[in-house]
């Protein structure tokens, strides 16, 4: 039977406004952070440590290590940044999040902060999301008003300043060390790490990075303490997330489940593939991640069971295509954003992924050769592992698997002399 879902982010989504203080209010919001101020600092820190949360924006870091990073009694200011740049193709939790619950970030912020002794924080968000921003600056309002922001923090001594950002638009901001550039207001290109931002990040302070969800996230394990999350998911991958399904299936979008589900369960959640069709390919945690094919259905998708397997789990998004989708146009499209999102600061990488859309452009017009598939692999054996950031690193994943199982399908289109599908079949392409 599938795990049941469990939603605890999406909670309240369909309520009447949810998104105001009052609704929040409804939902126990902001006696998470109370609860927090009554605790020491190193507590907090030591509660997250406990409950195993794992970054939810890619990387699965745990997330009150990263806290227990920044060093204490250093005399140097704190900072907590908020990363709200989702961008990686086929993601879409943090912003339905935000829209739908953002006075649970605001509460994790402030939760985060007294944690890691922060009395400022950002939150840096898409800028091309004007809604999410807007809905954002609402909240920070009403939370200033109320006294969960500013001086002397529901009447303690803890203050704290919240500072909504919005970014230009750049898939490479998404990356922290860049993302800290741009909030500085430089060009947006990632730092060669270490030093790791939690030992100088924003204005060379200990900043601490997360991701939306992982932030939000945390009042919920405040209110609810350590075993309640731990009950939910896997020993190493505990707790529960987003999981956002797009593409061929019934009825895309967030699913909030237990780490460790698989896409079979998921599918049953989302009413299947659409009806008439079955399952060709997927990707575990957008395209930065090696895809899958239909032998994974039963992949436990937390981040052991998907690294097994040879892929991620990403920011858990699941983009699925049916045997409708040619598998060498999906790949050339994800290319293109690459090499139009590579920031050009190290050759692998802004070299690297024109040359793979120029070559994959000729085998989906079906003009190259078997000689071009070795090009595909030795470019993309030149950026993984070689480029600055793991902008690069996600440019290869969709290449090098697609032609691990799909190989055939390269190989016809150019013994054809085209492409074998019609795109009019497949919505993928709408
Ligand atoms: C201190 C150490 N801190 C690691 C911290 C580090 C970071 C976190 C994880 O990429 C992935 C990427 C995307 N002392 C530390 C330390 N840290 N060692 O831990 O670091 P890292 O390098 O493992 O990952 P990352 O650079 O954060 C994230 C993949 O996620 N991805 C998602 C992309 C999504 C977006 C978006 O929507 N905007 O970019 C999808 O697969 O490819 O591999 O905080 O500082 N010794």
């Amino acid at each position: 039977m599938a795990p049941e879902l469990t939603p605890v982010l999406s909670r309240g989504w369909l309520d009447s406004e949810p998104w105001t203080l009052a609704g929040y209010q409804r939902r126990d919001g902001y006696t998470a952070v109370k609860q927090a101020l009554r605790m020491h600092p190193d507590e907090v820190i030591q509660l997250v440590k406990d409950s195993g949360l794992r970054g939810r924006g890619g990387a699965g870091f745990p997330t009150g290590m990263k806290w227990g990073f920044i060093p204490q009694n250093d005399g140097k200011p704190h900072y907590l940044v908020v990363n709200a740049d989702e961008s990686e193709p086929g993601t879409c939790k943090d912003i339905p999040f935000i829209m739908a619950n953002p006075h649970e970030l605001v509460e994790g912020v402030i939760i985060a902060c007294y944690a890691i002794r922060a009395h400022h924080a950002f939150i840096y968000v898409r800028g091309e999301v004007l809604h999410v921003l807007r809905r954002l600056q609402a909240a920070v309002r009403e939370a200033y008003e109320a006294g969960y922001l500013g001086r002397n923090v529901l009447g303690t001594d803890f203050d704290l300043e919240l500072t909504v950002h919005a970014g230009a638009g750049a898939y490479i901001c998404g990356e922290e060390t860049a993302l800290l550039d741009s909030l500085e207001g430089k060009r947006g290109q990632p730092r060669l790490r270490p030093p790791f931002p939690a030992i100088a990040g924003l204005y060379a302070s200990p900043t601490v990075v997360n991701n939306v969800e992982s932030i939000g996230s945390v009042p919920a394990i405040v209110r609810n303490g350590v075993d309640w999350f731990k009950g939910m998911g896997s020993e190493k991958s505990p707790g529960f997330t987003l999981y956002s399904l797009s593409g061929h299936v019934k009825h895309p979008g967030q699913y909030e489940a237990p780490l460790g589900i698989t896409l079979r369960e998921l599918l049953d959640y989302a009413g299947g593939i659409r009806p008439g069709h079955r399952l060709k390919f997927w990707t575990p945690g957008g395209s930065s991640t090696p895809m899958f094919t239909e032998e994974h259905l039963d992949t436990v998708l937390d981040y052991e069971g998907v690294g097994a397997a040879g892929s991620m789990l990403g920011t858990k998004a699941l983009q699925i295509f049916d045997e409708t989708t040619c598998v060498v146009r999906a790949v050339l499209r994800w290319t293109e954003f690459y090499a139009h999102e590579s920031c050009g600061k190290c050759t692998p990488c802004r070299e690297g992924t024109y040359w793979l859309v120029q070559i994959l452009k000729r085998l989906e017009k079906g003009e190259g050769s078997e000689e071009d598939l070795g090009k595909l692999l030795d470019l993309c054996d030149n950026i993984m592992g070689k480029a600055f950031c793991a902008l690069g690193d996600g440019a290869t994943a969709p290449i090098t698997s697609s032609i691990k199982y799909f190989r055939d399908e390269y190989l016809e289109h150019f013994e054809r002399g085209g492409c074998p599908f019609d795109p009019s079949l497949s919505t993928a392409w709408a």
